[in-house]
């Protein structure tokens, strides 16, 4: 009897994951059968990938580990083998035996690349899903080049979708955008399939990032994140926060929450929560409050990204305080608003240098959709054209009010070359670098940079891949 399973088990071992899998029927009959060990040794396999997206010009040239994907990779059952390529640090390669393959789209710009990858798949014979914000955005025109396309948060929801595809019963959409699962269910993001040392940058270890809320209860113009998140505010239970953090081995993090600054009282106890740990932290706004950003500065606030959208009192006050706390501030500008015209943009980039900015990134209106702002351009027909790769917020695609195409363009490049005119970024990040060394020594969590084989302040360590 032994050796009849054993052959069996054999028998089963040789029949290629792929293969096998792609027949749903075939794993009906080998349970009819009732052998346990071929359904045992098939362990299903999910290819994720991060497509690449068009850099910026002007962006620096590190990257960050992507978030959407660590979070969705938590939702997936541990029983599924997961792999992950982020195009960013690292080639696609299209040689694998998954069994599904997973495309998380965050960006606009990004889909296209996306939509090209799933085609190849696809036309080879495997099954394709998409999930994250611009699937989102995009969902109809994604649903050609998929198999099916998750809209929505991930946590106690993506199981369906894995059942229906071991069932071959595969929908193409699954709808849950205003369904939000309640935000206890959100665990620690699953950062163990990040390789990790591809984004140290020049030997320093980049910023892991982590979300502490869901949600936005603001409407914004510009912003895509009301619709996604159906203006409610979700933030997460503390305790999962400060766990997810200890478990962080990295001092240094990045808040991307839309902003902070959206209950008072749960701002002050997150800040207070997450004082002992002595994490050194970046964020979207907080609450410009005396108490709250105390509170801040003793929770580890290292710097801020601030939108400033003119040169008022109200925003230099705003700056002012912030940097008086020690708080570096990265200011958010967005270029070819309505009133803006080429005289307003000079004036606003000498603001910025008169109040001592610590870092500013520009970019020009973009039309996403299901912002406002598409919804007006579009009945104003200034709309120049939908190609998305060029929708990366660094070239301008509609009729600006008062420019030309061409001079918002210039503007664009004349505020950057002008605000770092005499300090390169380069030297400006590193004196924001200098403040979070300085901050780590005072209370003791200083680590030595961890020199290794790859390191180098030379090319980039993507260049000089691990073996
Ligand atoms: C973090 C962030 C960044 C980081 C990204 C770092 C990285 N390596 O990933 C940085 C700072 C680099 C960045 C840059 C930009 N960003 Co940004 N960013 C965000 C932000 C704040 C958070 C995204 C996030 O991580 N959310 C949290 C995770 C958990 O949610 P999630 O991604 O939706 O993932 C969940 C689900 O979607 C799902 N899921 C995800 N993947 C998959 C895959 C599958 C298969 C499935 C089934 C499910 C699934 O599961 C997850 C858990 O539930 C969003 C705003 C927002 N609230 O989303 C803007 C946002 C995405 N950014 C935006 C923009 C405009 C930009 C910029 C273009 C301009 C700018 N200055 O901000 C630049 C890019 C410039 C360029 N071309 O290079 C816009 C997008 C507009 C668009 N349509 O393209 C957003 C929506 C902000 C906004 N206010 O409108 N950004
Ligand atoms: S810009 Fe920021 S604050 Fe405004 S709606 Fe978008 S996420 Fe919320």
């Amino acid at each position: 009897m032994l050796i009849v399973v054993q052959g069996f088990a054999l028998l089963c071992a040789s029949i290629p994951r792929k293969q096998f899998f792609c027949r749903a029927k075939a794993l009906h009959y080998s349970k009819n059968c009732k052998c346990e060990l071929l359904l045992k040794r098939w362990r299903m396999k999910i290819k994720l990938i991060y497509p690449k997206w068009p850099k910026l010009k002007n962006q620096p040239e590190f990257n960050l580990p992507p978030h959407g994907p660590v979070c969705f990779a938590a939702a997936v059952s541990d029983d599924i083998e997961l792999s992950f390529c982020d195009e960013h640090v690292e080639k696609l390669h299209f040689d694998d035996d998954a069994d599904l393959i997973a495309l998380s789209v965050m960006l606009t710009c990004q889909l296209p690349k996306a939509w090209e990858i799933a085609d190849w798949y696809r036309a080879h014979g495997k099954t394709v899903v998409f999930g994250g914000i611009a699937t989102m955005l995009h969902y109809q025109e994604t649903i050609p080049h998929a198999d099916a396309v998750f809209l929505g948060e991930a946590e106690g929801r993506f199981d369906k979708v894995i059942d229906d595809f071991k069932k071959a019963q595969l929908k193409k959409v699954y709808d849950y955008r205003l369904d939000f699962p309640d935000t206890t269910l959100i665990g620690n993001a699953r950062r163990s399939i990040l390789k990790r040392q591809r984004y140290n940058f020049r030997g320093v270890q980049m910023v892991d990032l982590v979300h502490a809320s869901r949600g936005c209860r603001f409407n914004c113009f510009p912003c895509c994140t009301p619709y996604l998140g159906g203006r409610k505010f979700r933030p997460r239970p503390i305790e999962a926060i400060v766990k997810e953090l200890e478990s962080i081995d990295n001092n240094r993090l990045f808040f991307v929450d839309n902003s902070l600054a959206q209950d008072d009282e749960w701002e002050k106890s997150l800040f207070k929560a997450i004082a002992p740990l002595k994490k050194k932290w970046i964020s979207h706004p907080i609450k410009d409050d005396d108490e709250i950003l105390d509170l801040a500065v003793q929770a580890g606030c290292w710097y801020v990204y601030q939108a400033i959208v003119d040169t008022s009192d109200h925003i230099r006050r705003k700056i002012q305080r912030l940097q008086e706390r020690g708080i570096g501030v990265e200011g958010t500008i967005l270029l070819g608003l309505d009133s803006h015209d080429e005289d307003y943009i000079k004036q606003l980039v000498d603001f910025l240098l008169e109040i001592n900015l610590d870092l500013a990134e520009f970019t020009i209106l973009t039309p996403f959709p299901h912002t406002s702002i598409r919804e007006q351009l579009e009945k104003e027909n200034r709309i120049l054209h939908n190609d998305w790769n060029r929708y990366t917020a660094g070239e301008v695609v509609f009729q600006p009010a008062k420019m030309s195409i061409d001079t918002l363009q210039k503007m664009y490049e004349y505020a950057w070359e002008t605000f770092y005119y005499d300090c390169s970024k380069e030297m400006k990040m590193a004196k924001m670098f200098l403040k979070v060394i300085e901050k780590e020594k005072k209370d003791g969590t200083y680590r030595d940079v961890k020199l290794n084989q790859f390191r180098s302040w030379g090319p980039l360590e993507k260049e000089r891949e691990p073996a």
